[in-house]
């Protein structure tokens, strides 16, 4: 299952046998095919912890007629295949994909899935980094069995309009069948309800199909209270429902007014953790309920919100946010890229494909209030600064319904401050320098305002110390979990208490594996700036960070 609900009553799904055959086809690899489920990325299979190469994920199942394939995520370049014929490629580790692949003869068949993580010329958003790049299927594998027309891409945006809640609803229809033809599609928003009547249908084309629905008795949604919905549509043929899609909303308007974020009209105050989609030895293949146990584990904390550093998350995480009450900030993925590697080719094509996926699978979270970019990428320079300009523009394009913003380095000259509706600042005063927080976060909240970011609100979207997991020393030296525990608290009262501020995310929830090449400043190569280690044993910094939340 992609998501937490059904997104089909009509549509039929088939069941894949759980076991999957993976062969490793690089050097560095096994020399015999082992068998695995999937979700599962190979680092955590004996052997693979630190195989960069490609392997195959080879399934067999019995079906025919009009099949889709539905990628959660392949990590981090897929190529796929159908008894030997390629019918999907993907790059990106972080969003969906699907294949359609027609009049397959009835019987038994086999699916292919070739993962490379290897960092190449043709990747510029996967690069050596501090966080690590897993290598296999990191998300679930649907495959549905389509007729002659099917529905994607239901879209729902709410909005309060003098107090009467709107919801706007878009559907895409596509048609696998030679002839023109007639269809009908029946969309409803929780009480709202609306017939496409007699839509035209071109042979083998699609159709995109939009309203705007008032609505009735809306509890909206906030992480108080995650009132959610359902959203359906039915395509009639000949007035006979013949397929359908479903998806979860929640009415609610985030709004920037001024230096507040509003929810349905209220401030908000934002006190969240940057969660890197790792988990110990799964990797980036999180297990449902670890993802639940996070959500506990912050909410124990007193936090409300995340950030989905640096990619966009498993939709089904994101369901647990709109369902369990988290605000989450989600990014399109990039981290700390300088110029020239924003300059590469393949940049602004990868970006925009994420961007637009990203936008179009996760739009209709009411969790996610803000959608974030290129984070601590180069913007001192002028090509640095037209591309914030420019990824800016395009998440506005794709969804105006959100504020946007990115991550900015803890140092001045951005050039980019005055692009964003919000500013946000990565800052580490008693890590990366012995600044006092109060004095740092006064110096820096002051100059993004002199620098184009007045009167806007100001997020510190990084902020947080290293400490090792059972590293304990009374004269608290650096990495011991006394020394991180002390800094949290003292950056989080820093934050938290500046009036100019409207939250923090604090870096980072949990350690995290990092590429090698950042072993020099990552002990174990691992990102030890989380408030529990990767197995989720809480330091020290746990307890700091839950009282200090409950102060605000
Ligand atoms: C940066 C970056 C994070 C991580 C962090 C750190 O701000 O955005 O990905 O690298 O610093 O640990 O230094």
């Amino acid at each position: 299952m992609q998501r937490l609900f059904p997104e089909h009553h009509l549509r039929r799904h088939l069941e894949l046998p759980p076991l999957w055959t993976l062969t490793t086809l690089d050097a560095g690899g096994l020399d015999h095919p082992v068998q695995t489920v999937v979700p599962c990325v190979w680092e955590s299979i004996p052997g693979l912890r630190a195989y960069k190469g490609r392997a195959a994920y080879e399934n067999t199942f019995e079906a025919g007629g009009t099949l889709r394939f539905v990628f959660g995520g392949v990590s981090f370049r897929a190529q796929v295949y159908l008894d030997g014929e390629q019918i999907a490629g993907h790059y990106g580790a972080f969003t969906a994909f699907d294949a359609v692949a027609e009049n397959v003869p009835h019987g038994i068949h086999t699916l292919r899935i070739v993962a490379d993580n290897r960092y190449g010329e043709d990747s510029a958003l996967h690069v050596e980094n501090d966080y690590y790049s897993y290598g296999g299927v990191n998300r679930p594998v649907d495959v549905q069995q389509l007729g002659d027309a099917y529905l994607t891409d239901l879209s729902v945006r709410t909005r309060c309009e003098a107090g009467q809640w709107i919801a706007d609803v878009q559907v895409t229809a596509h048609s696998l069948c030679d002839e023109d033809r007639e269809i009908s599609v029946f969309v409803s928003a929780g009480s709202a309800e609306h017939l496409f009547k007699a839509q035209h249908l071109p042979a083998r084309g699609r159709l995109v199909l939009s309203a705007s629905l008032p609505a009735q008795n809306v509890r909206p949604w906030s992480p108080e209270s995650p009132q959610l919905c359902m959203a359906r549509a039915v395509l009639l043929e000949n007035g006979r429902p013949t397929d359908d899609l479903c998806d979860r909303f929640g009415y609610r308007e985030v709004k920037v007014e001024g230096n507040r974020i509003l929810l349905n009209g209220k401030p908000l105050v934002i006190k969240g953790f940057n969660r890197h989609e790792t988990y110990a030895d799964f990797g980036s293949a999180v297990p449902l309920q670890a993802m639940v146990h996070d959500i506990q584990l912050m909410k124990d904390m007193n936090a409300n919100a995340v950030r989905t550093c640096h990619y966009p998350n498993d939709p089904r995480f994101l369901d647990l946010c709109d369902e369990m009450g988290m605000l989450v900030w989600e990014e399109v993925h990039a981290r700390g890229l300088v110029e020239q590697q924003m300059l590469h080719p393949l940049f602004r094509p990868q970006t925009e494909q994420c961007a637009r996926e990203m936008v179009a699978q996760h739009g209709n979270h009411p969790s996610i209030f803000i959608w974030g970019c290129l984070n601590e990428c180069e913007d001192t320079t002028p090509a640095g600064a037209e591309i914030f300009r420019w990824n800016y523009d395009l998440l506005r394009r794709l969804d105006p319904s959100r504020p946007v913003t990115a991550a900015l380095l803890d140092r001045r000259g951005s050039r980019v401050l005055a692009d964003s509706d919000v500013d946000s600042l990565n800052l580490y005063p008693l890590w990366y320098h012995p600044t006092d927080p109060a004095v740092h976060v006064e110096k820096m909240t002051r100059w993004a305002a002199e620098n184009g970011g007045a009167g806007k609100p100001v997020l510190i979207s990084e902020i947080g110390a290293g400490g090792i997991y059972g590293n304990h020393d009374p004269a608290m030296p650096k990495w011991s979990e006394e020394r991180q525990a002390e800094i949290v608290r003292r950056q989080i009262d820093a934050v938290l208490s500046h009036p100019a501020c409207g939250g923090i995310f604090l870096w980072q929830f949990a350690d995290t594996r990092v590429d090698e090449s950042w072993a020099e400043k990552r002990p174990g190569c691992l990102n030890n700036k989380g408030v529990v280690d990767s197995y989720r044993r809480p330091k020290l910094a746990y307890a700091a960070v839950k009282q200090a939340f409950a102060r605000y």
